[in-house]
């Protein structure tokens, strides 16, 4: 188990989580053909991350982004980059997915037998560690591991693909972990990832989320939107709770 030395060492490495609203677009949503000047594009237009998610086709029906793009991500941006790891057994792939430059990595803990060992070797690099529940995870099921990582991500939608609706009663789980958080004085940030729109970031940021995850709903709206106005508006949205 990590020391809480080591945990305080870390600490300034990872402070950028506990801003009080952090909006990290989905690269997924991109265009992916033009990818570098979508990431200039969003960095300009005030995103504070850059969401990277990893699918395997085995534990989602998807297939997505890899090493490659990962390391090309991390040399095209200063902005911190949050991996959610969508894959059987990540600890087959946790040392190049941190070697390509992750700042946070987010493993869905059902996916490992040994969800301790792979936190562990995440904060060895310096990254953050976080944890993703989906909406039929409970928040019981990870109670022990919170004090242990930086970040649970709310899953809004079953993990997979973009453009899907939203799954209502995950809000209240967002409720559940913030009390929890207060109770046992942990530092955990409170993520959304699934059609957060402003409605959503609205209604999570009172639940006790700030930090949302921007895909079709909220950021690459294909409405001639443009990206400043996007990511504003959920920033707004989260003031607004
Ligand atoms: C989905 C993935 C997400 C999506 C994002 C899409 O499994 O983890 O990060 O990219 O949720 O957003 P939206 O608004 O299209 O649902
Ligand atoms: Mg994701």
């Amino acid at each position: 188990m990590m020391q809480s030395s080591e945990m305080q060492a870390n600490g300034r490495r990872w402070r950028w989580l506990q801003n009080p609203c952090l909006v990290s677009p989905s690269l997924m949503c991109a265009d992916l053909l033009r990818l570098g000047e979508d990431i200039k594009a969003l960095e300009v237009a005030g995103a504070d991350a850059l969401h990277v998610d990893v699918m395997d086709g085995h534990y989602v029906d998807n297939l997505a982004l890899g090493y490659d793009l990962l390391k090309q991500v991390r040399d095209a941006t200063h902005l911190p980059i949050d991996v959610h790891l969508m894959v059987e057994h990540p600890e087959s792939c946790i040392e190049r997915v941190l070697a390509a430059g992750a700042d946070l990595c987010i493993i869905h803990s059902e996916t490992t037998r040994t969800p301790l060992r792979l936190l562990r070797t995440i904060h060895a690099t310096g990254a953050a560690a976080g944890i993703a529940i989906n909406p039929a995870t409970t928040v019981e099921s990870i109670e022990l591991l919170l004090p242990l990582v930086q970040m649970v991500l709310v899953m809004t939608v079953e993990p997979g693909f973009a453009g899907q609706r939203l799954v209502g009663f995950t809000l209240e789980k967002i409720e559940q972990l913030a009390a929890l958080r207060a109770s046992k004085s942990m530092q955990f940030t409170i993520g959304v990832d699934g059609a957060v729109s402003q409605e959503v970031v609205s209604n999570a940021a009172s639940c006790g989320a700030t930090f949302f995850v921007g895909g079709t709903s909220g950021v690459f709206l294909g409405d001639g939107t443009d990206f400043t106005t996007a990511i504003k508006g959920l920033k707004q949205a989260a003031k607004q709770r």
